[in-house]
């Protein structure tokens, strides 16, 4: 998959860090303009790196969506973080997020934590403060701007909302002077590297989010089983598991009309991102104490 030719082509690897719910995938999506990424109001929703391509005139950038960024407390986390790790070793800059609302309140050591690993990395970083939709003033984000600019050597601080596409061009302009000369690592045409049957696990777990309003975003995981390819349409059996019956419950819903839904939904995602047809058979599980079985995190890939 990997070209030799660089014919005068920016290419590149770009990280985007920062530490949970900052808004890293809602960004990634905008820059690529495609929803290869899930979302939700609730931390730690990205669990693994999602890779989103953008062409454009001269370049091609590969961004690195990665994992809510923290001192990590159990198995998954702890594997969240050696991700991280990994991304921003393999990547030829780093974009580091902030939420402006969150350093308002002053920059906390989760801020200074991620601020650090970018720094130490040595890789050429940019920051942008997102969220400032929400601030009353631009005046707010003045002392921000202060307080991050000490935290590092940054090649530029911009204030973005990656919810309404705020600065996010001037943003990408940056980024692709930062490119290093490369090869077209994807085909033209080709927004992500994730198999359809990943991505379409991902958007089932974040439908599974949506209907969890009560609960931690961490107790659901989704596994794919059985992938059959038929001619027209993709077989997919996956399992979601929780880890409590009353979340069970919730998921299913009254006359299994939730996890039809959650179903639907996320084969209509999936198919609407890769143009493919999908039938998925959809079962959900408990299994409790999933996230601390390092066997069962390694059946997810995680
Ligand atoms: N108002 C506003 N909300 C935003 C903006 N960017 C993201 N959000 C919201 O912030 C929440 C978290 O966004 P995500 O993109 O999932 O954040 P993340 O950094 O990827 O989170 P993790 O994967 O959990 O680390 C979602 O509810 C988004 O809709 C923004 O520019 N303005
Ligand atoms: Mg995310």
């Amino acid at each position: 998959m990997v070209g030799t030719e660089t014919n005068g082509l920016r290419s590149g690897f770009v990280a985007v860090v920062g530490r949970p719910n900052v808004g890293k995938s809602t960004l990634v999506n905008k820059l690529v303009g495609q929803k290869v990424s899930i979302t939700s109001s609730r931390p730690q929703t990205t669990r693994s790196p999602i890779r989103g391509v953008r062409n454009g005139p001269g370049y091609q950038a590969i961004f690195v969506d990665t994992p809510g960024s923290q001192k990590p407390r159990d198995t998954l986390r702890a594997r969240m973080q050696e991700q991280v790790l990994d991304s921003l070793s393999e990547s030829d800059v780093i974009l580091l997020l902030f939420d402006a609302q969150q350093v308002t309140q002053g920059l906390g050591s989760g801020d200074r934590y991620v601020a650090r690993l970018v720094a130490d990395s040595g890789t050429p970083a940019i920051v942008s403060i997102n969220k400032t939709d929400l601030l009353r003033t631009r005046e707010e984000a003045l002392p921000i701007v202060g307080a991050v600019s000490e935290l590092g050597e940054w090649k530029e601080i911009f204030q973005i909302s990656a919810a309404n596409g705020t600065n996010v061009e001037p943003l990408m302009e940056s980024v692709v002077e930062l490119l290093p000369p490369g090869p077209r690592y994807f085909p033209e045409g080709t927004v992500t590297d994730y198999p359809e049957s990943l991505v379409l696990a991902e958007y089932v777990r974040e439908k599974a989010l949506g209907v969890l309003r009560e609960e931690v975003p961490h107790a659901v995981a989704v596994e794919i089983g059985d992938v059959e390819r038929k001619q027209n349409v993709t077989v997919v059996y996956a399992v979601i598991h929780v880890e409590r019956a009353t979340q069970r419950m919730i998921v299913l819903g009254k006359g299994g009309r939730t996890i039809k839904q959650i179903g639907t939904e996320a084969r209509r995602d999936v198919e609407r991102l890769l143009g493919t047809r999908i039938y998925l058979d959809l079962k959900v599980k408990v299994s409790q104490g999933w996230r601390s079985d390092r066997k069962f995190l390694e059946r997810l890939g995680l």
